[in-house]
C-alpha cells in the first residue's frame, strides 16, 4: 500500500486595529498601506485544516467545510501550492534521504468552527491554515514571517495569523513581495489583561466580498489617497507605540479612529460599498456613551456588520452586560492567542 504522510494544524483569526484595504498588485497580493492586528485565541475561532500526501492519489482536490471546491480556479490557492512545492523540491535536491513529497498530489481538508465569509476574517485564518500545515507536511522549516509572505498571496490577512499576540504588517517596497510580511510587535503575554469580544451581529455572508471592494475604492476614492500617505504611517508609529506602553486609552482611540475612517473609505467608494448594519452603529453609539467618563472600551469593525470590542478584561463583564441588554445573545467573549500546531505525522 502507497505510504501517506499527513500533518493537521489549526491557525487564529486576527481582528485588525489598523485596517489593511486596498492593494497596489493585485496578483502578488501586496497592499497600499501596512495594517496592524490582534490574534484572537484559537479557544473560540479557529481553521483546522488536514492535508495528506500520497503516491495513489491521482489529482490534488479540496474539501472546504466537508464540501469538495476546485483547487485549479482558485489562483491564490494554486500560488500557495506552487510556492511551498517549489521549497520542497529545492530542500530534496540538496538531500537524497528525504523523502519525495514535493511531486506527489495532495488532498486538504479544512474547516473554520465559525461563519464563512461573514466579515470574521475567515480568510486569514484559512490561509494562515493552509500555508503552515504546508510548511509542516514539507518539513520546510521557514520562520512565521518567510511563511507569511506566502500565506499573504492566499489572502493579504492571513500572514498576520502567523504570529500571535500584535503583529504588524510591513506592506513593503519591492515589487516582487519580498518584504511584504508579517512582523510580531509584541508576543500576547506582552498584554494578557487586553480581551476581545465578537458581537455575531449577522452571520450571513457580506454582500461586496473584500478583494472586490478594495479594488473599487482604489480605482474611486479620493479619501483613500489621504488615507494611505498621511494618516496611516503615522497611526502605525503611534498604535506600536500605544502597544509598547500598553496605554488602552490610546490603543483604543485609535483602533475606533481607524475603524471610522476604513468605512468612511467605503462610503467614500463610488459606488458607496456599506459594511455596517443599524446594530453595528447602535454599538457604536453604546460604547461611545461607555467611554464618556475614561476609555473602557474600543470597537472595530471589518468588511461586515459584526463588531469585535476590545477592553481590558476587567471590563468586559459590565460591557457583556450592557450589550446583551440591548442585544441578547449576539456576544461571546474571545482571550488573546498564538498558532498551535496539533500534530504532526511521518
Ligand atoms: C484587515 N480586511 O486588515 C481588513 C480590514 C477587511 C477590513 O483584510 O483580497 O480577505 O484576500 O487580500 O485579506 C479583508 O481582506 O482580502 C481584510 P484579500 P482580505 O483585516
Amino acid at each position: 500500500m502507497a505510504q501517506v504522510f499527513e500533518a493537521t494544524c489549526s491557525a487564529p483569526v486576527n481582528i485588525a486595529v489598523v485596517k489593511y484595504w486596498g492593494k497596489r498588485d493585485t496578483s502578488l497580493i501586496l497592499p497600499t498601506n501596512s495594517s496592524l492586528s490582534v490574534t484572537l485565541s484559537q479557544d473560540q475561532l479557529h481553521s483546522k485544516t488536514t492535508i495528506r500526501a500520497s503516491e495513489s492519489f491521482t489529482e490534488d482536490q479540496l474539501w472546504l467545510n466537508g464540501k469538495q471546491e476546485s483547487i485549479s480556479s482558485n489562483k491564490r490557492l494554486v500560488a500557495c501550492l506552487r510556492e511551498t512545492r517549489a521549497l520542497r523540491a529545492n530542500i530534496e535536491s540538496k538531500d537524497e534521504s528525504l523523502p519525495k513529497l514535493a511531486h506527489l498530489k495532495i488532498h486538504i481538508c479544512s474547516e473554520n468552527n465559525f461563519p464563512t465569509a461573514a466579515g470574521l476574517a475567515s480568510s486569514a485564518s484559512g490561509y494562515a491554515c493552509l500555508v503552515f500545515t504546508l510548511a509542516t507536511l514539507f518539513d520546510l522549516r521557514l520562520n512565521a514571517s518567510e511563511l507569511s509572505i506566502i500565506a499573504r498571496q492566499g489572502s493579504g490577512s492571513a500572514c498576520r495569523s502567523l504570529f500571535g499576540g500584535f503583529v504588524a504588517w510591513e506592506m513593503g517596497q519591492n515589487d516582487d513581495g519580498s518584504d511584504s510580511k508579517a512582523v510580531q510587535i509584541a508576543p500576547e503575554t506582552h498584554w494578557p489583561e487586553l480581551e476581545a469580544m465578537i458581537c455575531v451581529v449577522s452571520d450571513a455572508k457580506k454582500g461586496t466580498s473584500s478583494t472586490e471592494g478594495m479594488q473599487l475604492t482604489v480605482k474611486t476614492s479620493p479619501l483613500l489617497q489621504h488615507r494611505i500617505k498621511e494618516v496611516v504611517p503615522r497611526r502605525m508609529e503611534d498604535m506600536i507605540q500605544a502597544i509598547k506602553d500598553r496605554n488602552f486609552p490610546r490603543f483604543a482611540d485609535l483602533t475606533m479612529q481607524d475603524s471610522n475612517q476604513f468605512h468612511a473609505v467605503c462610503l467614500d467608494t463610488y459606488p458607496p460599498i456599506f459594511y455596517m448594519n443599524d446594530i453595528s452603529r447602535a454599538i457604536i453609539r453604546i460604547i461611545t456613551e461607555y467611554n464618556k467618563s475614561g476609555v473602557k472600551a474600543a470597537y472595530t469593525y471589518d468588511a461586515g456588520p459584526n463588531a469585535v470590542i476590545y477592553a481590558p478584561r476587567e471590563n468586559m463583564p459590565e460591557i457583556y452586560a450592557l450589550l446583551s441588554h440591548y442585544f441578547p445573545g449576539a456576544a461571546f467573549a474571545d482571550s488573546l492567542g498564538m498558532l498551535k500546531e496539533q500534530k504532526k505525522d511521518w
